[in-house]
């Protein structure tokens, strides 16, 4: 009478062993890829994101274009972040410009830009979401010297909706291996001047695949699968010599 592990012998023979790889590799080849974090800044805040004082020079965003602006030079927390009480106000960000006055003349147009880095992680993948508001118009904004691909990217000529109200933007491509430079450009009309980017966020996959821990799990399964039948079948084989 054949009993189980006689059968389980029987399987073990019938299945090719290449077979059993294949398998494995479909379900390491079906596994998900994890998104990562794009390390990001909003403006004027601290390497741990909590907001700056008034005058203080932004760690992360540089003002790199402008009127009388040859090299990247610092942006600074406004004094004023609130000024006639028509700023919108956020608890992540802070607005920044040229000055902590906001009272550079002339008003512009001054770009302003945040430096990150894709090392490690799929630029083909990678999306990034935010707000921003400026003071006062024409802004536009530019991923690695080109508008991307995206929505929200400019606002209109001048509108008290640009620094009163948060307007959502979204960047979907455009984005390159290693350093990428996000640009924010904004033209003061009539001081004060003022950008602010806020609840910016970013996600890209990893280059080498980071497995998900189900998949993981799963392909553990195949792999004890294929040495159980290894075994099986060695074990038969000693039986039968
Ligand atoms: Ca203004």
């Amino acid at each position: 009478m054949r009993t189980t592990r006689d059968v389980l012998v029987c399987v073990a023979r019938s299945w090719k062993f290449t077979r059993v790889l294949s398998a494995v590799a479909l379900i390491a080849m079906a596994m998900p890829v994890r998104a990562v974090d794009i390390l990001l800044f909003n403006t004027g805040v601290s390497s741990i994101g909590t907001p700056l004082t008034a005058g203080a020079i932004d760690p992360h965003w540089q003002l790199v274009a402008g009127p009388g602006v040859s090299t990247p030079m610092p942006a600074f927390v406004v004094n004023n972040q609130h000024p006639f009480g028509n700023y919108f106000e956020t608890t992540d960000s802070r607005w920044i410009w040229v000055n902590a006055g906001g009272t550079v003349s002339p008003g512009g147009p001054y770009t302003f830009r945040l430096q990150f880095d894709l090392t490690g992680l799929d630029p083909s993948t990678a999306t990034l979401a935010g707000s921003w508001g400026i003071d006062d118009t024409n802004g536009r904004i530019e991923l690695n010297g080109a508008t991307p691909t995206g929505t929200g990217l400019a606002l209109v000529p001048t509108s008290f909706d640009n620094f009163n109200l948060l307007h959502a933007f979204t960047i979907t491509g455009g984005f390159v291996a290693g350093i990428n430079y996000l640009d924010f450009t904004a033209t003061d009309v009539s001081n004060p001047g003022g950008l602010n980017v806020t609840a910016l966020t970013g996600v890209a996959s990893a280059v080498s695949a980071i497995p998900e821990p189900s998949s993981v799990a799963l392909l553990g399964v195949g792999l004890a699968v294929l040495l159980t039948l290894r075994s099986l079948k060695r074990t038969s084989a000693n039986g039968n010599s």
